[in-house]
């Protein structure tokens, strides 16, 4: 798959494009399988609410082949290599469950200050790519993005208790 000077264009005004359909629903169907029995395991990567229910599970690339395939799939892959013109790496790979009822919140933030101040990442330069595994509706813990805010400073984390990445009970900040 390769970007469109229309979606190029898109992304460097807004700061992010939509693929409807970049996944067939048989694709989809076999990550939410996947992916549900993952949030299942007892594993130090899947970090859970005080409910218990799953919150986060990190790294599913490097133990689960449906998910490997997934962050080497080249549908992902060409595009971001072609925005940044050279090879890329994944920093961060994970599943975020928004369990029904007993989900936390998730706090608006930047991506790109956590991965500077807990990781080291020196500059923002690294992508987001998400893939909704389910129908996402206002009431499901749709992921609200800030159009134009990739051009904006880094911000101080000014949210608290809970940061972006840990449920509350696990926070540090
Ligand atoms: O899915 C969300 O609402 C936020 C996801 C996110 O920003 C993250 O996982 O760091």
């Amino acid at each position: 798959m390769e970007l469109t000077s229309e979606q190029l264009r898109q992304f460097d005004e807004d700061g992010y494009c939509f693929f409807p359909n970049c996944f067939s629903e048989e694709e989809v169907a076999l990550m939410r399988v996947e992916g549900d029995n993952i949030l299942k395991l007892d594993r130090q990567e899947i970090w859970r609410e005080k409910s218990g229910a799953p919150r986060t599970a990190f790294a599913a690339h490097t133990f689960n082949e449906v998910f490997r395939l997934l962050a080497h799939h080249p549908r992902l892959v060409n595009p971001l290599q072609q925005v940044f013109g050279e090879p890329v790496y994944v920093h961060q790979f994970k599943l975020n469950a928004k369990a029904a009822f007993q989900g936390d919140v998730w706090q608006w933030h930047q991506d790109f200050g956590t991965w500077h101040r807990d990781d080291g990442m020196p500059e923002p330069r690294a992508m987001n790519i998400a893939v909704f595994l389910d129908e996402v509706f206002p009431f499901n813990g749709a992921l609200m993005l800030v159009p134009k805010s990739h051009h904006a400073a880094r911000r101080k984390r000014t949210v608290s208790p809970a940061s972006s990445r840990r449920p509350a009970s696990r926070d540090r900040s």
